[in-house]
């Protein structure tokens, strides 16, 4: 979707995406949640819709998004065969064209990260990468919703050992947003590169979209819980996180 204020204006814009791994309920419910604002309470946004437009991808894996309600709710991956294995399913986010085929991206079908046999094999990744190609000049921010664990990431994702130029904007920018998040509902964010904070990995789509697209800012946000539920986020906590989602794109975007 696009949400654009005029329509077709040519503001700064910021993409957002969910979904791209399956069993992550609880980011497609967050970036529905975030469209359903700007547009049903355009009134109270308008310092959002005012200075940009926004690009709103709430399910980047829909095939995986079916499988994990139809067979299995843990599954991660998409769900196209693989050349030469019976197993199913490419890693969307170990499939994107910068530094592919690193670190923590398995060159095996059969693993959980596996990265497809090249960069934007698959379909679901190439097709958003040609989508956001044509905006990038104006594209100002990337956001790409995950759970679990409460991080706001941001590159390097494939390494440890560089920063982008620009890290302590980045980082400043992360922290308005665990700011604003914790005072929503109390939960609290750690923010930092992916690959320090978390582990590295190559071929996500927040590193494509810094190194590949030029997009400045561009961040991995891992959504709640802390790991006691962690992908089966009871259904009592959905209006809660998926709020806090929202004042934290509210308050980064604010902040650029
Ligand atoms: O491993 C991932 O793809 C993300 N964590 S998750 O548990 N939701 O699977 C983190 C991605 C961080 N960014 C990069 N490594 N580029
Ligand atoms: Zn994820």
């Amino acid at each position: 979707m696009e949400i654009s204020q005029p329509k077709g204006s040519n503001k700064p814009a910021i993409w957002i995406d969910g979904g791209i791994h399956a069993r992550e309920w609880i980011s497609p419910a967050s970036v529905t949640y975030m469209l359903s604002e700007l547009v049903e309470n355009s009134a109270y946004h308008q310092d959002l819709l005012s200075k940009y437009s926004f690009y709103i991808m709430p399910v980047m894996n829909p095939d995986g998004y079916e499988y994990t309600h139809t067979n299995d709710r843990l599954w991660r991956k998409a769900r196209s065969p693989t050349h030469h294995s019976s197993c199913i399913g490419t890693d969307l986010n170990r499939n994107w064209g910068y530094k592919y085929g690193g670190k923590g991206a398995s060159p095996n079908p059969c693993d959980e990260t596996y990265r497809g046999p090249s960069a934007f094999s698959a379909r679901e990744t190439r097709a958003a990468s040609y989508f956001i190609l044509q905006r990038a000049h104006n594209m100002k921010m990337f956001l790409t919703f995950h759970s679990y664990g409460q991080y706001i990431l941001y590159p390097w994702g494939y390494t440890a050992n560089d920063e982008p130029s620009n890290w302590r904007d980045l980082h400043r920018i992360g922290q308005i947003g665990a700011q604003a998040m914790f005072k929503k509902n109390g939960h609290s964010y750690s923010v930092g590169s992916a690959a320090k904070l978390l582990y590295p990995a190559a071929g996500g789509s927040d590193d494509w979209a810094k190194g590949g697209a030029g997009i400045e800012y561009s961040y991995t946000i891992e959504l709640p819980d802390a790991g006691r539920y962690g992908f089966l986020l009871p259904a009592i906590q959905i209006r809660n996180v998926t709020q806090e989602a929202f004042a934290g794109l509210e308050a980064m975007v604010n902040a650029l």
